[in-house]
């Protein structure tokens, strides 16, 4: 957890910020906890990064276009230097929330927050932006990014006091019941929506950013009106192709590791990922998406960090990384089937 110092400073940083912009891991972790803090203060503007695997310089060009004052950056691991400096030569604070197990920047000038660095925890930042604002009413977004990224936060409860017919009664503190939940209630159909709208066009992500930063409750999102109209479209669209999916993935699953790619005009792995381990639990999972010659893959298991790491040593220009249980990589495609051969390697060797 971050200290009481260090989060009395993130409200002092947010509380400076006139002008903020906040680029955020293009998820539902990212996007909670950006609506968390946009909520909080009432202003500021909020950038889903769409690069991969870190934030790239471009975005430096809406840092200019807004005219930001301050920088927030959050559940992101990976920001490239060049980015970095273009931020530090304008002389505009930066403040980086994650929650990833990795190095933190080297740069002093950076003010840079991360659990894992106290004490190897790793709560979703939405969890940390959640104790950041203290904002009651605001319950139920920290909810939705807690359970998508697989934590039953202390503060769940509550949050089943206020919304019972949305909550899923008594989780397992564990992944398996944040899980639960995600797949198993109203709520965690109300994350879907959210995450699903993600994969929109900008113009509609836009938009659906300033519903989020205005809505008043959970059921706002529920019910379909001029407002929503996009939204509830866009997942429908989605759902159905997640639903086919999740069939296709499901038809391998007489082998300890589910190894499953598909390509088409928007990724999905991260939940596939996450829906699949739910389902079969003792499994590995491995999800790819395939885009332009290049695969994104999701991977869920036990000792999954260790796993990645190793079964890309081998692959050229191969990047990976992330939690215990959970990773992500990327690779050129024409080094799938060697990655699979390493995966199932360690696998059987596990
Ligand atoms: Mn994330």
């Amino acid at each position: 957890m971050l200290t009481e110092k260090q989060i009395n400073e993130i409200r002092e940083h947010l509380e400076k910020a006139q002008n903020p912009i906040f680029f955020f891991d293009n998820d539902n972790d990212g996007l909670t906890s950006y609506l968390q803090l946009r909520r909080h203060i009432g202003r500021g503007k909020g950038v889903p990064i769409r690069s991969f695997p870190d934030l790239n310089a471009d975005y430096f060009r809406r840092v200019k276009e807004l005219n930001s004052d301050y920088v927030f950056i959050l559940d992101k691991p990976i920001v490239s230097d060049e980015f970095l400096q273009q931020v530090h030569e304008d002389n505009i604070p930066l403040v980086w929330i994650d929650h990833h197990d990795v190095e933190p920047p080297k740069q002093e000038w950076i003010n840079y927050y991360n659990p894992f660095h106290n004490d190897k925890t790793s709560e979703p930042v939405s969890y940390l932006c959640y104790k950041i604002t203290n904002k009651k009413e605001d319950i139920w977004i920290a909810i939705i990014g807690c359970i998508s990224d697989a934590l039953v936060p202390d503060f769940y409860e509550e949050f089943q006091e206020k919304y019972p017919e949305l909550a899923k009664d008594n989780p397992e503190k564990s992944p398996t019941g944040a899980f639960d939940v995600l797949f198993n209630s109203e709520i965690g159909k109300i994350a879907r929506i959210l995450d699903f709208s993600l994969k929109d066009s900008i113009t509609n992500v836009v938009k659906m950013l300033k519903f989020m930063s205005e809505a008043k409750s959970p059921y706002d999102i529920l019910e379909e009106d001029s407002r929503t109209k996009q939204i509830l479209a866009k997942y429908y669209e989605i759902n159905e192709k997640y639903q086919s999916l999740l069939n296709e993935a499901r038809s391998q699953s007489d082998n300890k590791l589910i190894f499953f790619t598909y390509g088409g005009p928007f990724s999905i792995s991260a939940n596939l990922a996450n829906r699949i381990k739910y389902e079969f639990p003792e499994k590995y999972v491995v999800i790819g998406f395939k885009k332009e010659g290049f695969v994104n893959i999701s991977l869920r298991g036990i000792n999954i960090r260790t796993i990645t790491l190793e079964a890309i040593k081998d692959i050229p220009n191969a990047t990976g990384g992330g939690h215990k249980m959970a990773t992500g990589a990327r690779m050129a495609e024409e080094y799938l089937p060697q990655f699979k051969e390493n995966l199932q390697k360690l696998i059987d060797s596990q």
